[in-house]
């Protein structure tokens, strides 16, 4: 198989197991008449994240499920940028929510590594990888820039949405509607490119 098209009726394994993001990846996919099927569907093990970043990381999910399941395979690697942390949680935003995967502290502890900073830009960023079962790759990019709230708004989302208000936004991801945060995200960003090169109209 060549990467270089992804037809309609093809099937996809989505290389995640962050039911946040899988919803918003189906919801973007489901236009396209893709058949997706997920990693946990598969019972597909989380490999190791061992790259130093989001490209990297983003081809070491695509290429195991891939290969796991002999199957074309989408990953998702992505985070949370904070500019006066010098780019940090970025690679390691699910780490810095610990085992129990607890967001609400997370979001707490970039505040508080934050401090009194007057400089509050932060900004999200997406990489998303499909890969073929023989280990070719194609990876897409899509960033979104904005700002920290706090204290965090919203209750919509995952992850630290409720503490990013987009550039030009009224309001945090936590406080968008699905639709319209799934359409507006670094993730959607990246579709864009993901789709104009793998299902070019
Ligand atoms: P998979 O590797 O199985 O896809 P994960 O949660 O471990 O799931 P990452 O390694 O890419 O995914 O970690 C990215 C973290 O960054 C993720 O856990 C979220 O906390 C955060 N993040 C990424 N995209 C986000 C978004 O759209 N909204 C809020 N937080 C997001």
């Amino acid at each position: 198989m060549s990467l270089v098209r992804l037809q309609r009726g093809e099937r996809l394994v989505l290389a995640t197991h962050n039911t946040g993001k899988l919803r918003e990846i189906v919801m973007l996919l489901a236009p396209h008449g893709i058949e997706v099927v997920s990693a946990g569907d598969l019972g597909l093990p989380e490999p190791d994240e061992t790259a130093p970043d989001f490209l990297g990381n983003a081809r070491i999910k695509a290429l195991a499920a891939a290969a796991a399941a002999g199957l074309p395979a989408l990953a998702d690697d992505s985070g949370f940028c904070v500019a006066a942390l010098a780019g940090v949680p970025g690679v390691h935003s699910a780490r810095w929510a610990g085992p129990a995967k607890d967001f609400t502290a997370a979001m707490a502890r970039v505040n508080h590594a934050m401090g009194d900073a007057t400089d509050r830009r932060a900004w999200f960023t997406s990489v998303l990888c499909l890969a073929n079962p023989g280990g070719e790759t194609a990876s897409f990019l899509g960033r979104v820039e904005g700002h920290t709230v706090w204290p965090p708004r919203g209750h919509a989302g995952f992850g630290y949405d409720p503490l990013f208000q987009p550039a030009g936004a009224m309001r945090t991801y936590g406080e968008m509607t699905s639709i319209e945060k799934t359409t507006t995200s670094h993730r959607a960003r990246a579709f864009e490119a993901f789709l104009a090169a793998m299902m070019p109209a």
